[in-house]
């Protein structure tokens, strides 16, 4: 009994040096009147930015144009290569939310920031810079590949670009990314964190409980959201009470915004506001609202969903918006156009051709780029 009451006393002090370390007296008092809430929410909608407002040049829109159109490209000779069994395993394809990818790429310090994904992850990777050659490769499972033919489709890696996967499991990763933004400050290098995940994650415990760290310990993070609509075969809707992602930003005081991801300029708008904001400690949530133009993986027919649906969407086509938007303000014309296209085909078709060339990894590497513990013989 003495020693609960002593517990109790304990536990009432820490409660207190914590309160009083914040600056705060314990308030512990039900208020007589009702409590009114109120939060605001940026929101980036599409059409609203133009090129200049982004201290973009018409080189740098060609640039943007190209790393989109590549991802689109690279992904359905993928696809195709599934088809033919070049590729084993999974294959989640990003095509259609190549803005969020790009525009994220084009507001960070790539080399600098750090980015970590799930595992629809072939677009950040080519956004950053990875090559197709060294992306194809690891699709099909060869040493030539970005993570040595071992990760496969889901975990592209790549040090150089502080690109840190590629994770499978819903949510699994978030907690790294917290992890690394916390690393960022520690060591007191100013980079901060991109931690993207789809709205499917937004049901697992363990991004709540990073998005409450990130802000408790002011890190230099950005949470994206990409709300694609559906996590497997199921919509947002029939899985969350609240399909309002970007309010969960309120629950763990930071900013939350809405953002467009159909267009590269509201995506880039958003982003370099938020990232400056990491800099300074200041973690924040996006919800990004995209959409997937393929099912979840190449053996879902996508059933859950109208055609019509996918054909409107296909309207807001983040690619075609970039070159309707350089063609009507003469930035560009269709022949420029067409052989940026023409450059990409080849491109893809050459890394397809190097993946071919490029040998499997020895089965003696197995066990290399494993991580080994002395403690943990069975590894070793
Ligand atoms: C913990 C866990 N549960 C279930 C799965 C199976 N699974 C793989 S992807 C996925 C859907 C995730 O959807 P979302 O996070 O919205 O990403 P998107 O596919 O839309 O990019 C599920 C349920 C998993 N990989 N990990």
């Amino acid at each position: 009994m003495a020693s609960k009451t002593r517990k109790k006393q304990q536990a009432t002090q820490v409660d207190q040096a914590a309160s009083q370390a914040n600056g705060q007296a314990v308030q512990l008092q039900v208020p007589s009147k009702p409590i009114h809430f109120e939060q605001t929410f940026e929101t980036y909608p599409a059409g609203a930015y133009t090129h200049e407002e982004l201290g973009l040049s018409r080189e740098d829109l060609l640039a943007i144009y190209r790393n989109m159109l590549l991802q689109r490209r690279f992904e359905e000779r993928a696809a195709q290569m599934y088809g033919k069994q070049k590729i084993a395993g999974f294959l989640h394809l990003y095509i259609g939310e190549e803005a969020v990818s790009t525009g994220a790429a084009w507001s960070i310090k790539i080399g600098h920031d750090s980015v970590i994904t799930a595992y629809r992850d072939h677009g950040i990777a080519l956004a950053l810079g990875m090559t197709a050659n060294e992306c194809m490769a690891e699709l099909f499972g060869k040493i030539d590949g970005c993570s040595r033919g071992k990760g496969g489709s889901m975990h592209f890696f790549k040090a150089e670009k502080k690109f840190f996967g590629g994770h499978g499991i819903v949510g699994g990763h978030v907690p790294l990314g917290v992890g690394i933004a916390f690393a960022h400050k520690y060591k007191e290098d100013g980079g901060v964190c991109l931690t993207f995940f789809g709205d499917g994650a937004m049901g697992q415990g363990t991004v709540h409980e990073s998005m409450n760290l990130a802000a408790l310990y002011k890190l230099p993070i950005v949470f994206i959201i990409e709300n694609n609509q559906y996590a497997m075969g199921t919509a947002v809707w029939r899985a969350f009470a609240n399909t309002e992602f970007y309010r969960y930003a309120a629950n763990y005081n930071m900013p939350g915004a809405l953002v467009d991801g159909m267009d590269v300029f509201s995506v880039m708008k958003a982003l370099r506001k938020y990232v400056a904001l990491a800099r300074e400690y200041q973690p924040s949530v996006l919800e990004v609202r995209t959409y997937r133009y393929r099912g979840h993986s190449m053996s879902d027919p996508a059933k859950y969903r109208t055609k019509e649906e996918l054909e409107a969407k296909k309207k807001e086509d983040p690619i075609i918006r970039l070159k309707s938007y350089m063609l009507q303000h003469g930035l560009s014309t269709n022949e420029e156009l067409d052989a940026i296209d023409d450059d990409v085909k080849k491109e893809v078709q050459a890394s397809v051709e190097f993946a071919e060339k490029s040998p499997y990894p020895p089965l003696e590497s197995i066990y290399e780029d494993v991580y080994a513990q002395p403690d943990y013989p069975f590894l070793a």
